[in-house]
């Protein structure tokens, strides 16, 4: 739980890092993601766009991101695997619906904590 959590942190600091989350309005930000044209987002284009991230800090390209690569250059080391498994886990919090698609309210929604959040 405890790990599970810290991954939480870690994809929390990964999407805060995505230059494209700082001003854009949602439905850009939907549009971005939204390969497809359908207005909503699969968890395909959904991990997809934000690998992204996860791809601008491999900077040696092995697919896992070593401490040092991590913003503040801490943390537990992190593959792409269990990277990708964690947008997943995070797609399906925030598909309140479970449609299994992110609308733009959804995608607009605070991130969804799985657990209780601690400082
Ligand atoms: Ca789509
Ligand atoms: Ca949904």
């Amino acid at each position: 739980m405890l790990l599970l959590h810290a991954k939480f942190i870690l994809t929390c600091a990964i999407l805060t890092s995505a230059p494209v989350f700082a001003q854009s309005s949602v439905s850009d930000y939907l549009q971005r993601i939204d390969r497809d044209g359908d207005n909503r987002v699969s968890l395909a284009e959904y991990q997809e766009w934000m690998r992204y991230g996860f791809d601008a800090m491999d900077k040696n390209r092995d697919g896992v991101l070593q401490p040092g690569e991590l913003p503040g250059r801490r943390g537990q080391a992190i593959t792409l695997t269990e990277h990708l498994a964690s947008l997943e886990a995070g797609f399906r919090r925030q598909d309140v619906n479970h449609d299994g698609y992110l609308d733009a309210r959804e995608l607009a929604a605070p991130p969804r904590s799985p657990g209780r959040r601690s400082k």
